[in-house]
């Protein structure tokens, strides 16, 4: 067989088959190929008439059908399935070559391959692909990492593959080294949880306060979805909320159980960002409240606890509400993806990767599932100021922000009355004041800290480090 294909695709599930797809429809001609090879027959049986397959049944016909230097995309099963692959292609590879793993890894095992690659003189490109198996055929966003080198052979590639955002950029950019596009990949789908809880919250609001039925809501969010709200996620949300069960009639969203699952990116981004010691509340909350949602037992025993029952409110007032909601719910989101610009800005530090924070924003603006016309606006943000220390210095942010928080108080402050949990709407208002206050409670807990363990604290107006004699005279040392 001729080395004929541009590039090859191995795991052919959902994600790898609409892919290769993708690959192929733009004009590529894609070795395709799977641990099992009925799924690579399967593809082109039923696809192959959309472009030029070469259907591969080992992983040495794979590899020999690859143009050099070889473009290899992995797509199989994050983990253990990814090194088992690695294992297969790499002793087969030349240097030079390239794996992509598009799968959703961990940046630290990203980070681990790209090493043990580099020394084999092979390029690892860990790349996030986001848009779900829809996004993968006809236009993901994508964030490889790795070497400038492979983003050369790789990047026009993956230009004509994603997708595109209103201005007709291309979603993609090499984020950075090793494992920059894994881990921004990742705390992506931590702001699609944090995204996904405020809408939640939002919904729960307007039904427990506003008195409004799903299909009533749905028509909110739909309004919303033609304003600065418009967005992917508010708009399959007004679908589902207007989706009525066939088997009962009744709105699909009361028949569906209340517990949320997660495949573990968020908890994944709230655990770096505690090691990295960055505040991101709102995506905690998120991956907390759907850990919430699922301890069904716990929920039963605690059900009969006093407290409030949300009252709604007189239909009159119930407009002006949801206004407040849509007021709360934007200003809360704008703190979620300052947290997450923030984490991504300390692990670019950390990890010396360089990421262009603007650029992020720019190839979030399509494919992905928290794609926004928000995200237009963060893109304005850091180019107008690259050096942007935090999303809620940008000026306009802050004076939207401004102008949002005297409902998002009465928001939260209702919720909180009428007993409806609200945990990302009061995390994002408790980060704002968190960091506009002018003084903080820290003081106290420095203070305590040198009661109890003599971890000493720095004074307001002197340098150094200090410690008090709490259990003798109480005079200060300095040391
Ligand atoms: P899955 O995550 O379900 O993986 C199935 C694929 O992995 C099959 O091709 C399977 O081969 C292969 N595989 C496994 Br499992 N173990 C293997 C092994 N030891 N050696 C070789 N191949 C192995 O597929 P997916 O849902 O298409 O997702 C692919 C990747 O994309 C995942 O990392 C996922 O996290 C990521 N991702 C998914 C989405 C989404 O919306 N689904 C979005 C973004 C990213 P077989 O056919 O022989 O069993």
């Amino acid at each position: 067989m001729g080395s004929t294909a541009q590039i090859g695709v191995t795991g052919l599930a959902v994600m790898g088959r609409n892919l290769a797809r993708n690959f192929a429809r733009n004009g590529y001609t894609v070795a395709v190929h799977n641990r099992t090879a009925a799924r690579t027959r399967a593809l082109v049986e039923e696809f192959g008439g959309e472009g030029d397959f070469v259907a591969t049944e080992t992983a040495e016909e794979f590899v020999a059908a690859l143009e050099r230097p070889r473009r290899l995309v992995v797509m199989v099963k994050a983990g253990e399935p990814t090194d088992a692959v690695i294992a297969e292609f790499a002793p087969l590879l030349e240097p030079g070559d390239m794996i992509v793993d598009g799968g959703n890894a961990h940046f630290a095992d990203t980070r681990r391959r790209e090493r043990e690659l580099r020394e084999r003189g092979i390029h690892f490109v860990g790349t996030g692909v986001s848009g779900g198996e829809e996004g993968a055929l006809n236009g993901p966003s994508i964030m490889p990492g790795g070497s400038a080198e492979s983003y050369e052979a790789l990047g026009p590639m993956l230009e004509r593959i994603a997708a595109r955002a209103d201005d007709g950029a291309p979603c993609v950019t090499h984020v950075g080294p090793d494992g920059a596009g894994h881990f921004v990949k990742m705390v992506h789908n931590g702001i699609e949880y944090a995204d996904m809880q405020l809408i939640g919250e939002a919904y729960q609001l307007l039904r427990d306060i506003a008195g409004y039925d799903p299909a009533r809501i749905a028509d909110v969010f739909r309004r919303w979805n033609t304003g600065r709200l418009d967005s992917y996620l508010i708009e399959i949300t007004a679908e589902v909320l207007s989706h009525v069960d066939a088997a009962t009639g009744k709105p699909f969203v009361d028949v569906v159980q209340d517990r949320a699952e997660q495949k573990g990116t968020g908890r994944w981004t709230v655990q770096t960002a505690l090691d990295l010691g960055v505040p991101v509340s709102g995506i905690a909350e998120a991956v907390f409240a759907r850990s919430l949602s699922g301890h069904a037992d716990l929920r039963a025993a605690s059900r009969g606890l006093p407290g409030p029952t949300a009252r709604p409110l007189p239909p009159e007032r119930a407009e002006a509400f949801a206004d407040r909601v849509e007021q709360a719910l934007y200003a809360s989101k704008i703190v979620s993806y300052t947290q997450g610009f923030h984490q991504i800005a300390a692990a670019s530090a950390e990890y010396g990767w360089g990421i262009d924070a603007g650029a992020v924003a720019r190839i979030w603006r399509g494919g992905c599932i928290i794609r926004a016309a928000f995200l237009d606006r963060i893109t304005a943000a850091y180019e107008a100021d690259p050096g942007l220390v935090s999303l809620l210095s940008d000026a306009e942010f802050a004076r939207e922000i401004g102008r949002a928080q005297d409902d998002w108080r009465s928001v939260v402050s209702l919720a909180v009355a009428e007993g409806v949990p609200v945990p990302g709407f009061a995390a994002a208002l408790a980060y704002y004041d968190g960091m506009r206050a002018d003084r903080l409670p820290a003081a106290l807990t420095q203070g305590q800290r040198d009661y109890f363990g003599a971890h000493t604290y720095r004074r307001t107006d002197r340098e150094g480090v200090f410690h008090t004699l709490w259990g003798g005279d109480r005079s200060e040392i300095e040391g």
